[in-house]
């Protein structure tokens, strides 16, 4: 009689962590079987395979909550990450999901808005994938039909805008689509800026011949996303339902929503690796020839005051989530930044910058190993907090029994310079180039497998799996008498 070796009683073992939740510090070592967490605890069994995490912080995986990877556009710019580029970056950053953005191009219906993106992801995707939903079009047939078979399918949050002719809704559309989320428990995701006092001072600044990079900073002050802050607020608060306003930029904006909070409204905020570290001087000229371009997001970096304060907000609880805001436009090339020419005007130039590689190590250096942030405020602005947020807790953004098992091992003792031939995006630049970080994720383990190791892809196309999101429960409306 043959005997069988015995089953290992666990396919992976990674010992001598030191595990960080969003509540909790322990060492522990972590017993990972089917992809899944199976076990915590000292001195577990042996493993196929075991890592020694040496003493190391052992987070859950980033979860970028906001980014875009190959979307349809509709105004001629062209995305340079597709799903195995973005992904992989995404990687490489210590990510192991990542929800990008389905978008509805006028005309289409949102069934097949999001049908083109299962298309564009499939088989390309290295870490798991979620969609939120853009409408634009938010008829009676899309909100009372489509929206909630969307939702069946596991896409339970959408963004509108109230910016970008191609994609604004005017305040009676909004109610439209707030009422429909309250009834159908999604989360909206609000993009805030004042679309009429932007296109008032676009046509001024142009008129004047000031079209350079900096002058978006000019046609988009901190008072139109104020204004537009204030609105979304008290459209949310007349239909009563939850909102997470996006990319927050500074104070004029976080003092509305601080003031919505106070008022015990459900307002949720994000804000983004490009109002901490990028300031509106980064959209000068005097960097180089339209340099700028590369830095032009909306809403725009502010001034370092502002970053000082986005800090405080988010020291202070103001922010649930923090995302790259990934927005992959190739500074050269047709499709990207200079698209519309060599010296193209501020207006048309694709707002957006690349960062889903860097998000993570960004806000650990300057976040936790600068004292500014805890490392269970790290987890949970980059992974807990945002699965919550979209319905995908808790099989993500966390360690803990039954979790999958997206771990990544940091590595912070070091000195790295940011350089953007060492990124794993497709974009030929990074707004970071030349900032040091300290730290780095030394390996990223997606559902059990190492898919990065020290700035390695290891990885394979079509691991990532679609990974559809529940109601998220924090689009209940609030319980009132
Ligand atoms: N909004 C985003 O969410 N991303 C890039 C540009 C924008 O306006
Ligand atoms: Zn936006
Ligand atoms: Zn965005």
């Amino acid at each position: 009689m043959v005997a069988e070796a015995p089953e290992a009683a666990f396919d992976l073992v990674i010992r001598n962590a030191r595990c960080a939740t969003a509540a909790d510090v322990f060492d522990a070592d972590i017993g990972i079987k089917g992809g899944v967490i199976v076990a915590l605890g000292k001195h577990l069994a042996a493993g196929q395979r075991e890592i020694d995490a040496e003493r190391r912080y052992v987070l859950p995986g980033g979860v970028d909550g906001h980014c875009h990877i190959d979307q349809p556009m509709m105004d001629g710019s062209v995305m340079a990450d597709d799903f195995w580029t973005g992904t992989r970056s995404a990687a490489c950053g210590g990510n192991t999901t990542v929800i990008p953005f389905a978008s509805q191009l006028k005309g289409q219906g949102l069934m097949e808005a999001v049908a083109e993106s299962h298309r564009r992801a499939a088989g390309k995707a290295a870490v798991d994938y979620a969609f939120h939903l853009i409408i634009c079009e938010p008829t009676e047939h899309a909100l009372k039909e489509e929206l909630p078979q969307v939702m069946r399918e596991g896409c339970t949050s959408f963004k509108v805008y109230m910016t970008y002719d191609d994609l604004k809704l005017d305040d009676r559309q909004m109610l439209d689509v707030l009422a429909a989320a309250r009834h159908e428990g999604a989360m909206i995701m609000m993009h805030a800026e004042n679309t009429d006092c932007i296109a008032w001072l676009t046509e001024r600044l142009i008129a004047a011949g000031h079209t350079a990079p900096k002058f978006h900073a000019a046609a988009r002050p901190m008072l139109v996303e104020r204004e537009a802050t204030h609105r979304a607020i008290a459209l949310a608060e007349l239909v009563d339902v939850p909102i997470l306003i996006v990319h927050v930029s500074g104070r004029e904006a976080i003092e509305q929503i601080r003031w919505g909070q106070a008022q015990g409204l459900k307002i949720y905020a994000e804000t983004c690796p490009q109002y901490l570290f990028l300031t509106a001087d980064d959209m000068d000229d005097h960097h180089g020839h339209m340099h700028g371009a590369k830095c032009i997001c909306s809403p725009p970096p502010r001034d370092k005051a502002n970053q000082q304060v986005v800090w405080d907000a988010l020291q202070g609880g103001v922010f649930e989530v923090f995302s790259s805001d990934h927005a992959p436009f190739r500074f050269a090339g047709e499709g990207g930044k200079l698209g519309a020419g060599p010296d193209a005007s501020f207006d048309k130039i694709p707002n957006g910058v690349p960062g889903i590689e860097t998000r993570l190590p960004l806000l650990f250096s300057a976040g936790v190993l600068e004292g500014r942030l805890d490392i269970c405020d790290f987890v949970a602005l980059t992974s807990t907090n945002v699965a919550k947020m979209y319905g995908l807790y808790p099989r993500k953004g966390s360690i803990a029994i039954g979790a999958d098992a997206d771990l990544v091992i940091w590595d912070a003792d070091l000195d790295i310079e940011i350089r953007n031939e060492n990124l794993h995006h497709d974009v030929d630049y990074t707004p970071y180039e030349g900032m040091r970080v300290k730290a780095w994720p030394r390996m990223t383990i997606l559902r059990g497998e190492v898919v990065a190791e020290r700035g390695k892809f290891l990885g394979a196309a079509g691991q990532g799996q679609y990974i559809p999101c529940d109601l998220p429960t924090p689009a209940k409306p609030r319980v009132r008498t």
